[in-house]
């Protein structure tokens, strides 16, 4: 009989990677047992129902109707079933209510971003809007206006028919990056109500109840600062679009279930929330929010390459013997496993930060370690999850490029990591405007220190050196750089991939040693001393001059 290949298969995803259960046990071990056996049922859920679905689903994507056949505009957009199911789920499972309930505290984000962390792989990237609906709520409660009240319930809700979502309308056709050139306008009318007119190029998720959105209102300066921020409610009582048409939906390489459109704003009724300016600084929570959000997406994204690759392993035989004993194939793994917990601790790390900030238990110190921490947590485990996500599809050889398996889906979706919610050069740039801030570079400086302080085990000794080493070189280079802005701003990418490659590592020595401690296993030593064998350190001294010999 013709051979057939065991197609991989996922198993539990809590109980598949001991990582999320031995990280909640180290910051919050209460926490941790009492939420074990709901995580183990999303685990079960995310490899099961939903996995298949997902697969089943594949071919199916959102379809915008934008005229009904009587000449009525509509602009009906449908989803993909999984997408209404995975509404349900966020509601009911608290994928956004978790991280503003009080029962765990400080640490209410690392449950909610745990369930994330463990569902979003199979819920055909839902977690754009659940992610823009956290900023939302976020931006709103920051905001101190009172007009927000009713909306933060509805976006903080459990039940799937009080929950809304809501989008984040901030992209013209005169960039994504520079929001300061926003053309959209607001309009007051003589009883003090807002009307907005504009073209929004990229508006994720536009099936939310409501959005928020930036505006110049009329007589305003320009750039930023004359920008100011607006709620806008999609729909009427009876679900009419409220002044807004959906022109077409981008025809994008990846995350396709996500209906992403261009919109034309033709007087749609808004609110206006908080000072009627600085509009790019009033929306700044929601930034920090879907940054968190994007770092543990990433992560999310490479142990499902990861789960899938380690179980092919198992069944894929090849020069007579499984994939799982050939040492090439495992050291390859082996390293993948390495950039993934790494990863995972930096991007846990910052929910963990952003769950003190919220619950008010933050220190000054911590607050600009947080300011800091987003934008290299974001712009460094995006990229990596789109080198792991590529090399774990390898690991399937051809099948990892047949789109009937499900695995050239996850590549396509992760590159949109390093791009939406700005670009990795855009946060590095913002790195660069962080630690301009008083003492944000000593709280980056100090957060290595002290993690790797914790790593007393010999062991341990060449990787806490390896994250020493680099966090010193990033330091003397931008103290160096400082007096010439434009090597600055050059090297901003490798400063910033630096404190992100330091910071990953000093959390895997702490990380290890607490393991060892905690009779966890020697895994999480290992994955230090793999990844101080990586390139951690990124400054190059000389790049200046190497530039100008390339582009001239
Ligand atoms: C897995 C799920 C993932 C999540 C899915 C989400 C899907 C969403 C799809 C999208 O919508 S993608 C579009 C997202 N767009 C961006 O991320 C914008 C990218 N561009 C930037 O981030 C620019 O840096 C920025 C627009 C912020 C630059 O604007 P400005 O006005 O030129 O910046 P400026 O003048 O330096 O800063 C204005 C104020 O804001 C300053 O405050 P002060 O006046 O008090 O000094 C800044 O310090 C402050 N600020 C800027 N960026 C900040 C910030 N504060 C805190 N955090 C930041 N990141």
């Amino acid at each position: 009989m013709a051979f057939i290949q065991d197609p991989p298969r996922l198993s539990n995803q809590y109980d598949d990677d001991p990582l999320l259960a031995d990280h909640l046990a180290r910051i919050a071990p209460e926490m941790a047992q009492a939420i074990a056996s709901e995580l183990r049922e999303l685990g079960e859920l995310a490899a099961g129902e939903l996995y298949a679905q997902s697969l089943a689903e594949r071919e199916l994507e959102p379809v915008l109707t934008q005229w009904d056949p009587w000449g009525n505009r509509i602009d009906h957009i449908e989803v993909t079933p999984l997408w209404k199911r995975a509404a349900v789920i966020a509601a009911e499972r608290g994928l956004v209510a978790a991280g503003y309930e009080p029962r765990w505290g400080e640490h209410a984000r690392t449950h909610q971003f745990a369930m994330v962390h463990l569902l979003s792989p199979s819920l055909d990237f839902y977690s754009c809007p659940l992610a823009m609906t956290d900023g939302a709520a976020r931006t709103l409660l920051d905001s101190e206006d009172p007009v927000v009240a009713p909306y933060v319930a509805r976006l903080t809700s459990r039940d799937p028919a009080r929950m809304w979502t809501s989008g984040q309308w901030m992209t013209e056709r005169t960039g994504g990056s520079d929001v300061s050139q926003t053309e959209t306008v607001a309009r007051q009318a003589d009883d003090g109500t807002w009307k907005l007119f504009g073209t929004k190029w990229f508006t994720s998720a536009t099936t939310a109840e409501m959005a928020l959105t930036l505006a110049r209102p009329v007589g305003n300066a320009a750039g930023s600062r004359g920008l100011a921020l607006f709620l806008v409610e999609t729909r009427d009582a009876a679900g009419k679009l409220c002044g807004i048409e959906v022109n077409r939906l981008k025809d994008k390489l990846g995350t396709r279930k996500v209906p992403t459109a261009e919109l034309t704003l033709a007087g749609a009724p808004a609110i206006q929330v908080g000072t009627g300016a600085d509009g790019v600084k009033a929306i700044t929570p929601m930034l920090t929010i879907t940054r968190t959000w994007n770092s543990v997406g990433a992560v999310s994204a490479m142990r499902r390459g990861l789960a899938i690759a380690r179980d092919y392993s198992k069944r894929r035989k090849a020069f007579g013997q499984l994939l799982a004993d050939k040492p090439l194939h495992t050291d390859t793994l082996a390293t993948l496993e390495a950039e993934y917990a790494g990863a995972f601790l930096l991007a846990f790390r910052l929910v963990e930060l952003v769950g003190r900030r919220d619950h008010g238990s933050g220190t000054d110190q911590e607050e600009r370690l947080l300011r800091a921490l987003t934008p290299i947590a974001k712009l460094t485990t995006a990229k990596q999850a789109v080198a792991v996500v590529q090399e774990t599809g390898e690991c399937l050889g051809g099948a990892g490029y047949v789109e009937d398996t499900g695995v050239p889906r996850i590549l396509a979706d992760a590159h949109v990591l390093p791009i939406w919610e700005g670009t990795t050069n855009v946060l590095s740039l913002d790195t660069l405007r962080a630690l301009g801030k008083g003492g944000a570079v000593e709280a980056l400086a100090a957060e290595v220190e002290a993690h790797c302080r914790r790593a007393t085990d010999p062991q341990l000794a060449r990787p806490v050196a390896v994250a020493r080493a680099a966090r010193d070189h990033a330091l003397a280079w931008a103290a160096a750089a400082m007096s010439e802005p434009a090597e600055l701003e050059a090297g901003a990418r490798r400063l910033a991939l630096t404190f992100g490659r330091a910071l990953e590592l000093a959390y895997l020595c702490a990380h290890a040693q607490w393991c060892l401690d905690h009779d966890r296993g020697p895994r999480a030593a290992a994955a230090a001393r793999r990844f101080a064998c990586s390139a951690v350190d990124l400054i190059d001294d000389r790049a200046i001059g190497d530039t100008q010999l390339l582009t001239r």
